[in-house]
């Protein structure tokens, strides 16, 4: 469960991002293709190089639905529903996947933040994120 404390971290944190979304995300996908290469197979339409537009893309779409669901954090399954929807019965992605992307995540803005990126930062990105991950896999069966 998130706490109150937890809840302010993230959307600081977050408001620490300003006008660097797309490429937090475009890093993010980046990281996870090299250092996970499997995930790779879910994207064979994409251009896989650094910096392609179709990551940049990507990337940006992906942190605006985290972003959403930061202003929606009491509401997760809601705000998430749709896509919920689309990655269980559409994309089908392997909810293991989910973790490594959230794992890539926090190295990203770790790097970008420095010192500012505390344990108790990582520790509330890593249970929203697991929040996040466990909507986008309640539809699976
Ligand atoms: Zn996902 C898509 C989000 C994870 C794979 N995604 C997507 C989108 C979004 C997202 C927003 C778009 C939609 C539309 O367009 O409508 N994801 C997300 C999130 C997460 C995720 C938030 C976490 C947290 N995914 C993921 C993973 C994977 C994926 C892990 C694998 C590996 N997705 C995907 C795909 C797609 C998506 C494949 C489709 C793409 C295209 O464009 O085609």
């Amino acid at each position: 469960m998130l706490t109150a404390e937890d809840k302010k971290l993230i959307q600081q944190i977050w408001g620490k991002l300003g006008g660097a979304e797309e490429e937090v995300g475009a890093d993010t996908l980046w990281r996870m293709f090299h250092a996970y290469p499997p995930t790779k197979t879910y994207f064979p339409h994409f251009d896989l190089s650094q910096g392609s537009d179709q990551i940049r893309g990507h990337g940006k779409k992906v942190v605006a639905a985290l972003g959403k669901a930061i202003k929606n954090i009491d509401n997760l399954s809601q705000a998430l529903s749709e896509l919920s929807n689309l990655h269980a019965y559409n994309l089908r992605v392997d909810p293991v996947n989910f973790k490594l992307l959230a794992q890539c995540l926090q190295v990203v803005l770790a790097v970008r933040l420095g010192k500012e990126y505390t344990p108790e930062v990582h520790a509330a990105v890593d249970k929203f994120m697991s929040a996040v991950a466990a909507v986008l896999a309640e539809k699976y069966r």
